[in-house]
């Protein structure tokens, strides 16, 4: 790191979805002490499916800090293998025609398997998933704290405006039946959060104790908007509000991936970084752009927020370490000094 950037000492709090925010802790954690770095990662996509309890975001963080993320897909291990859902076909083939047995619309690799097989009987024993989570960390080394946003069910219910599978349809749908089962492919009228959950009170010391808070480069809609929807979330980050930065996973007003720009339009938003800024404008005090974007810096600007702009397409470590260096920076005063 270069003599002159002033990055704070203190803890840091990431909000987190799946793979951008991902991407953005390898920065991080590259670019300080994995010590200092909590991340709050979303639970809204969780799933069961064949009696297992699966944790997607939770799954990409660990495996991407881990190096043992699939690169091309952003999700799942490399070099897996796929034998067990291959033998599910003999299941499928006899499966009553109201039965959900045996799906395979949700891939679930051989090794990915052991994961969900140990976070759900770790659950059925009585753990939370607080607990669990940091047992998986360990288990793969990552160096950073992760925390899910609860240990109680919030799930994210997609409304859809025509499900192939359900006559053409208007439809509720789960999370992971909207992104996968139907590829996002299909319009969305709304975002709802279902559940009881409550941001855990680990979860709640580590915004509360971190000096900066980042928003991690995710769909606001349905990654971020999970835990802003626990209750107090909102108003603890407002109170925050100049300690925490947000990064945009809009760039060029295309998402890099997932429907998140498509989503933005279709829930009454605009697919930029102005539009982004307008989300995060009361509970972020700085938004990070890419200079593809920089012409529209005085519009971010205009929503109230500070704008900075550095290369945000993490398409090497070192870009990701810079753009995390950056973020980190962009909420600290001249006068702050003392870096890693
Ligand atoms: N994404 C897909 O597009 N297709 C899949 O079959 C799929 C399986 C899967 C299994 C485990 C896991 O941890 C993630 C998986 N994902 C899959 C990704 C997941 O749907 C998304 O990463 C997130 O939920 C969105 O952040």
């Amino acid at each position: 790191m270069s003599n002159d950037t002033h990055i704070r000492s203190g803890r840091i709090a990431v909000i987190s979805g799946g793979v951008g925010a991902a991407r953005m802790l390898r920065g991080l954690a590259a670019a300080v002490d994995p010590d200092r770095i909590t991340a709050l990662v979303n639970t809204g996509d969780d799933t069961v499916l064949h009696g297992l309890s699966i944790s997607p975001d939770l799954d990409t963080i660990v495996y991407t800090l881990a190096d043992a993320i699939d690169p091309e897909r952003g999700w799942g291990l490399v070099d897996e293998t796929w034998r067990a859902m291959g033998a599910l076909d003999r299941y499928a083939a006899i499966r009553p025609p109201d039965s959900q047995a045996a799906p395979q619309w949700f891939n679930l690799g051989d090794q990915d398997l052991a994961t969900h097989f140990y976070r759900t009987a770790r659950l059925q024993e009585g753990a939370t998933l607080t607990e669990v989570t940091d047992e998986i960390r360990q288990a793969w080394g990552v160096p950073i704290r992760m925390l899910p946003m609860s240990d109680r069910r919030r799930s994210t219910i997609v409304t859809v405006t025509a499900d192939p599978d359900a006559g053409g349809e208007p439809r509720d749908v789960s999370f992971q039946d909207y992104f996968v089962r139907l590829r996002h492919g299909v319009p969305v009228s709304a975002v709802r959060f279902d559940g009881d959950a409550e941001l855990t009170p680990s979860a709640r010391a580590s915004i509360l104790d971190a000096e900066t808070i980042v928003i991690a480069p995710s769909n606001p809609v349905v990654s971020i908007g999970p835990l802003r929807s626990l209750d107090g979330v909102d108003e603890m980050l407002t109170q925050r509000r100049d300690d925490v930065v947000a990064v945009s996973p809009i760039i060029g007003g295309a998402a890099l991936k997932g429907p998140a720009d498509r989503m933005l339009v279709e829930l009454g938003h605009e697919a930029s970084v102005v539009g982004v800024a307008r989300l995060y404008a009361e509970i972020a005090s700085v938004l990070v752009i890419d200079p593809v974007d920089a012409h529209l810096s005085e519009a971010v600007e205009a929503t109230g927020m500070r704008c900075v702009v550095t290369p945000s397409v993490m398409s090497t470590p070192a870009i990701a370490r810079r753009l995390a260096e950056v973020t980190l920076e962009s909420v600290a005063g001249p006068g702050e000094t003392v870096a890693q």
